[in-house]
């Protein structure tokens, strides 16, 4: 059996290096409970090497990413400054173990949070939504694990970017959400797809936070979830991403 710092140590030097670990899961039993205490150390580690945490990002709001990972609930993980991406900063790939992209949408809250709030609360606490792309790199071999493994593992957080900043509108609903590789269309959802209403994906955030000690304040951003399956990146030079009505999100890789 593994110690929660042990767990943590192993990710971390995981994601440092660039080898894949074995899941934990498949020679040991731990719970969510512990596996959030992993995932708040490794993020410890983070913050002492001077990344504030700028955010939060939702896991497994749909049903094509549950699907695709084998999983069956929602999770929480959390967004260092050293994550976000822009026009200046690309992704590099030799960072990364095997990087997969896919299409979100982000919130920004104008207020902390204390409590757990529903669909229609949230909207008092947003003062911005986006189109984001969220980049994911399980520290697993062959990007497979258990629920317990990849909370563990901060939920393959990795990268993420976030378009301009748009007014929130009272629904999220029926957004076509296409993400392009290279000017090619690679991954075409609705935003119906994150919990039939993406200010879902928020209340539950607002629910998981509470619940596992993750601290949302203001100016924070929420990624509500993928809507589609995701992509691994390989080749790829430029992923972008065109919302409905949100605009445009796109970073380079190097
Ligand atoms: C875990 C992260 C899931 C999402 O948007 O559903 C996630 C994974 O698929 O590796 O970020
Ligand atoms: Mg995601």
């Amino acid at each position: 059996m593994t110690s929660i710092s042990e767990k943590a140590a192993i990710l971390h030097r995981s994601a440092r290096t660039q080898q894949p670990t074995a899941q934990f899961s498949t020679t040991e039993e731990y719970d969510l409970e512990s596996a959030y205490k992993v995932q708040h150390e490794l993020i410890k580690q983070r913050v002492d090497e001077g990344h504030e945490i700028v955010g939060v990002k939702m896991g497994f709001t749909s049903h094509a990413k549950m699907e695709q990972m084998g999983v069956n609930d929602m999770i929480i993980g959390q967004l260092t400054a050293d994550m976000q991406l822009d026009a200046s900063t690309p992704l590099i790939k030799s960072d990364c173990c095997h990087p997969r992209a896919e299409p979100e949408i982000a919130f920004r809250l104008s207020k902390d949070i204390e409590g757990v709030l529903d669909a229609q609360s949230v909207l008092d606490y947003v003062d911005g939504v986006a189109s984001a792309i969220e980049v994911i790199d399980s520290r697993y071999e062959n990007f497979k694990f258990s629920l317990e493994d990849v909370v563990a593992d901060n939920c393959s957080s990795c990268a993420f970017v976030v378009g301009s900043w748009c007014e929130v509108p009272l629904g999220l609903n029926g957004l076509d959400m296409v993400m392009n590789f290279d000017g090619v269309i690679e991954a075409e959802g609705s935003s119906d797809a994150i919990l039939d209403n993406p200010f879902e994906a928020l209340a539950a955030a607002t629910r998981l936070a509470h619940q596992y000690g993750i601290a949302l304040k203001k100016g924070m951003v929420v990624l509500a979830g993928a809507s589609t399956a995701a992509s691994f990146i390989k080749q790829t030079k430029e992923v972008s991403l065109e919302i409905d009505g949100l605009g445009r999100a796109a970073f380079e890789t190097f």
